[in-house]
């Protein structure tokens, strides 16, 4: 593989990530038409998932994509979805070489993509940049492979590991600089999820404010009984961005309609015990199209997607503050005895965001 063929692959993945949040349920792809050396078309997936990134490409290059290369971060489609082929469209356009990382996990498409450019005489080269590409299609991949969404969760806490008050006082424990980065990370999630604890001290908006992206990342509560406050941010704002309830089989159903009647959409669950199965929940926003979740707690949700090994990436904010034992802890209880009990994370990314420390961890497997 050249450094050229990884230059202009670079390029496809960084048109990919504009819309990155903003796809689901289908990953957000970059393309990069190249000829003679020169990009003359460059496309990205639209927000909602369509039109997909190579026909918006082909459509800037006209007929210079005769005789190009077309860089795409993940094997061209060749199934009739909702949108027809990106390979007859390639093929159509006479691209002369196709560069992907790796086939796409779609059951619809798995191999046929890079099958049919052949077989029409396309050159076909994968592999290139496929650990970067693999990093930024993860959600969708996850959902493909294991049919729930991915989960990072993020926790905001002072030095000594506390994310309140005894009183439950939490505005501001980090700095604007990494509540500006929260807010960035929530435009690249499809969804924020929070525990109805969360929602009845914060209030929150859960929105990714000032980032300019046309399709808001959905809000998810996880509540056994939807006891949420009916005048809250949340419940004012249900019908301009999307509100989605994962609940149980005892939610009062007067409580549902009421919810409904706003504009939430309800999502329920199986129990495990007296509590929420939590891969039943993910399974529910899976199956809802969700790829990229990400969870802002409290410490009881976030302690049983721990306990359940359903964290796959944590996003660490330290400040630089201690509040001592009579804090809130950032987790939960665990049940954890042995160390040897314990998940262990691998270290990703440290750096400074304004005063606080950005730490990023995934699952160590
Ligand atoms: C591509 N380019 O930009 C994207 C692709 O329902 P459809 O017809 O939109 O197809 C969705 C599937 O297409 C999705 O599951 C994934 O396999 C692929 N996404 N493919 O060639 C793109 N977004
Ligand atoms: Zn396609």
């Amino acid at each position: 593989m050249s450094p050229t063929d990884r230059a202009f692959m670079a390029h496809a993945l960084g048109l990919g990530r504009r819309t990155m949040g903003q796809t689901w349920p289908n990953p957000s792809v970059g393309c990069v038409i190249v000829r003679e050396g020169r990009v003359v078309g460059r496309g990205w997936t639209a927000p909602g998932g369509r039109p997909h990134a190579e026909p918006q490409a082909l459509a800037q290059a006209g007929e210079a994509a005769r005789g190009a290369t077309a860089y795409v971060t993940l094997e061209p489609c060749a199934h009739h979805g909702l949108t027809p082929p990106c390979t007859d469209a390639l093929i159509a356009a006479g691209v002369a070489r196709v560069v992907a990382p790796f086939p796409d996990s779609d059951p619809r498409v798995f191999g046929r993509g890079f099958a049919a450019l052949r077989a029409a005489g396309v050159a076909v080269e994968t592999g290139v940049m496929a650990e970067e590409a693999g990093r930024d299609h993860v959600g969708f991949l996850t959902r493909v492979r294991m049919g729930r969404p991915h989960v990072t969760l993020k926790l905001a806490a002072s030095l000594d590991g506390r994310i309140a008050t005894a009183t439950g006082e939490s505005q501001w424990i980090t700095g604007t600089g990494a509540r500006a980065y929260v807010h960035a990370a929530r435009a690249q999630s499809d969804a924020v999820m929070v525990g109805a604890g969360t929602v009845r001290a914060d209030d929150p908006s859960l929105t990714a404010r000032g980032m300019g992206v046309s399709r808001q990342p959905v809000r998810v509560v996880v509540s056994r009984l939807i006891d949420l406050p009916l005048m809250g941010q949340l419940a004012r704002t249900a019908r301009d961005v999307p509100v989605w309830l994962c609940h149980g089989p005892d939610a009062p159903s007067e409580t549902r309609r009421a919810w409904q009647g706003l504009g939430a959409k309800l999502l329920p669950c199986r129990l495990s015990g007296r509590q929420l199965d939590p891969g039943s929940v993910l399974d529910a926003l899976g199956q809802a199209g969700l790829t990229r979740i990400f969870c802002e707690g409290g410490g009881a949700l976030a302690a049983t997607l721990m306990q359940a090994d359903l964290v796959d990436e944590f996003m660490g904010f330290t400040a630089g503050v201690a509040l001592g034992a009579e804090g809130r802890p950032s987790l939960g209880a665990l049940g954890i005895d042995r160390l040897a009990e314990a998940h262990r994370f691998a270290l990703i990314e440290t750096r400074a965001v304004g005063g606080d420390i950005l730490h990023r961890w995934v699952r160590a497997d």
